[in-house]
């Protein structure tokens, strides 16, 4: 019998055989082995866990003939990044005790552990669990973590979309019970509900979705969550103090592989306005045309941005419409139009403040320098504070009253972590993700190199008198984008081994893509060539255009000549 489909992935016979998620996980879990096998993993992604091995150790373990050290990278769901004080102590607990002793705040406002072995992941998942935490759908196929303005306002506009973010999280969650009876019931004694049949995931289905979902929730002024990089952003509406609705925005995406001319990153497409009460079942219908139309064959084209971008976005609304069952209107006017970090003192409304500090990179760690994990323990202890997490891998402690600030900033200085306030404006406003060691595909470093270039650009800029222009450098091991490289001002994504394909031309507001300025730049002449760009936007910027603006008035070629033009420093 020969038929005209293409051939499914193999990924979605997994998802199908694996009765919600099953797969033989749990007989892996009981087996004393060091790592899962291959189907297993695809599955355990979805309950927020990927296996990793040490890249570093494994290069050493090369010239010494031995095996790989196996672990996994353990990602939780925070919706909006919010979490108690007492979470945060014992997520820091756990860092210690089952993880690599570091923390990672990550680009979508949530936690990682990485360095959990095997043995301890039924543990360590349980007691996340415990502390009323879930790392269910933070990974896989399913709507991720949903992101949401993590600022802390006693105003009616932030609560509504707090509520939302959660009600959300909700209404996407998948619903089967083998997260639970995996990691939170006693495999001993609990008894086992092998599902069979859709309605167990009356949303999703067996297969789940063909790709990742992400969802961003934004307001015009604020868009500290990079809303067009989401598969599905809603920009709030506000009219005299409430929301009205929102702004449908739909295929976004940053990931790409530069040798397939079939994939690219792509930026959000305004799609319709939809009120409070149509707002969440929008959505649902936005997800089933995705799970029902979204590419099953080819993984690299199975993102949504893919099927709208293939079907055009009045068709894609259309679609939407039948599933929802009724019209949409057409968007307001409203966008974007700001981007504030939340870092340093800001007033919650009442009465209380919000203090933003700077993570670099977000992760979390002590050494002889800096006891910043010592700190966000002690403050968390001491200040009982709710932790926000930043879009910018940062955190955000809240409820401090006058009397308490300056304890706060004493408790900081006292494990001589670096305040937002000394941080120069260059390192607050960038990122870089993950990559070496713990990445699998990673193809250079990321994170580990992203401080000393920053430490390379800190000078120049000084002597510019750019030290305080505000734009965003980001920076990736690989081209699939983790920290949202392409609509950066500037950015830095590993192509090859030490080597960066060098994107300008983004923006700190995040809603236009960067270009190729130059490829394949060794990895010692990164700090040149971009302190040659500030010098030209230096030197024939026009008024206070922005550096992002700049680099795309001028374009590619021009801006070339014009960092070799301009007066070296
Ligand atoms: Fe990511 C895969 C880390 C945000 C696009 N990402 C990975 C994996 C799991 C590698 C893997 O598949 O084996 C990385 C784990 C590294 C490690 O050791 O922890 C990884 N991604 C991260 C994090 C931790 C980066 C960070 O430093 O903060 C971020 C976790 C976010 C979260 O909490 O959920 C992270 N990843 C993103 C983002 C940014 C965002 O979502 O806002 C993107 C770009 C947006 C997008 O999805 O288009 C992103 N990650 C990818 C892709 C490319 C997807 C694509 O459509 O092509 C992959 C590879 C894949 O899925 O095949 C990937
Ligand atoms: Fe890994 Fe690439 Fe994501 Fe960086 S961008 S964390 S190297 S997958």
């Amino acid at each position: 019998m020969s038929t005209d489909a293409p051939k499914l992935s193999p990924v979605e016979t997994i998802k199908e055989e694996s009765q919600f998620l099953r797969g033989t996980i749990g007989e892996e879990i009981a087996a004393p082995t060091d790592h899962f096998n291959k189907d297993n993993l695809q599955l355990l992604k979805f309950h927020g866990t990927y296996q990793q091995d040490d890249r570093d150790a494994r290069l050493a373990a090369k010239k010494t003939g031995g095996g790989k050290a196996y672990s996994m990278m353990v990602r939780l769901r925070i919706p909006g990044g919010r979490i108690g004080s007492d979470q945060m102590l014992a997520m820091l607990d756990m860092c210690d005790e089952l993880g690599n002793a570091t923390m990672k705040i990550t680009t979508r406002q949530t936690i990682q552990l990485h360095g959990v072995l095997k043995s301890d992941l039924r543990p360590a998942i349980n007691r996340i669990n415990e502390i009323a935490l879930s790392t269910l759908a933070a990974c896989g196929d399913v709507n991720r973590n949903i992101m949401c303005c993590p600022a802390k306002r006693c105003d009616g506009v932030h609560a509504e979309l707090e509520k939302l973010t959660d009600e959300l999280t909700a209404a996407l969650a998948p619903n089967t019970q083998a997260y639970h009876e995996l990691w939170v019931t006693d495999p001993e004694t609990d008894e086992k509900t092998l599902e069979g049949g859709g309605v167990v995931e009356p949303l999703y289905g067996p297969t789940y979705l063909p790709r990742k979902f992400k969802v961003g929730i934004a307001l015009p002024e604020d868009n500290c969550i990079d809303i067009y990089t989401q598969d599905l952003g809603l920009i709030a509406v506000v009219r005299d103090g409430s929301i009205t609705g929102y702004n449908v925005l739909v295929g976004g995406g940053m990931g790409t592989t530069p040798s397939a001319a079939k994939t690219f990153p792509a930026l959000g497409k305004r799609m319709a306005f939809v009120t409070p009460e149509q707002v969440i079942e929008v959505c649902q219908a936005i997800l089933r045309v995705q799970r029902d139309n979204g590419n099953r064959a080819d993984r690299k084209r199975a993102r949504m941005k893919y099927l709208v971008h293939d079907w055009g976005i009045d068709r894609f609304r259309a679609e939407v419409e039948k599933y929802f069952g009724a019209s949409l209107a057409d968007c307001t006017p409203d966008d974007v139009h700001g981007f504030d970090d939340h870092m340093g003192w800001q007033e919650q409304g009442d009465g209380k403040w919000s203090y933003g500090l700077n993570i670099e990179n977000g992760r979390l760690y002590d050494n002889e320098k800096c006891q910043l994990k010592a700190a966000v323990r002690v403050v968390c202890h001491e200040l009982g504070t709710e932790i926000r997490m930043t879009g910018h891998q940062s955190l955000i402690f809240t409820d401090i009253s006058s009397d308490e600030k300056e304890k706060l900033i004493q408790l900081l200085k006292d494990h001589h972590v670096p305040l937002t306030e000394e941080t120069s404006t260059v390192r607050r406003w960038s990122m870089a993700c993950v990559a070496l060691p713990t990445c699998g595909l990673a193809i250079t470093e990321s994170e580990r190199r992203l401080p000393s270039i920053i430490d390379g650009l800190e000078e120049p800029l000084a002597k510019l008198g750019l030290d305080r222009e505000r734009f965003t450098i980001r920076m990736t091991g690989c081209p699939n984008g983790c920290a949202r490289p392409y609509n950066a001002d500037l950015a830095l994504v590993g192509k090859a081994k030490n080597k960066y394909t060098l994107f300008a031309g983004g923006g700190w507001l995040g809603n236009r893509l960067a270009y190729i300025y130059k490829d394949l730049v060794p990895d010692d002449t990164v700090v040149d060539e971009i302190v040659k760009i500030f010098s030209a936007f230096k030197a024939y910027r026009e008024g206070d255009e922005s550096l992002g603006d700049f680099c795309t008035r001028v374009g590619q070629e021009e801006l070339e000549k014009l960092a070799e033009a301009a007066p070296k420093l």
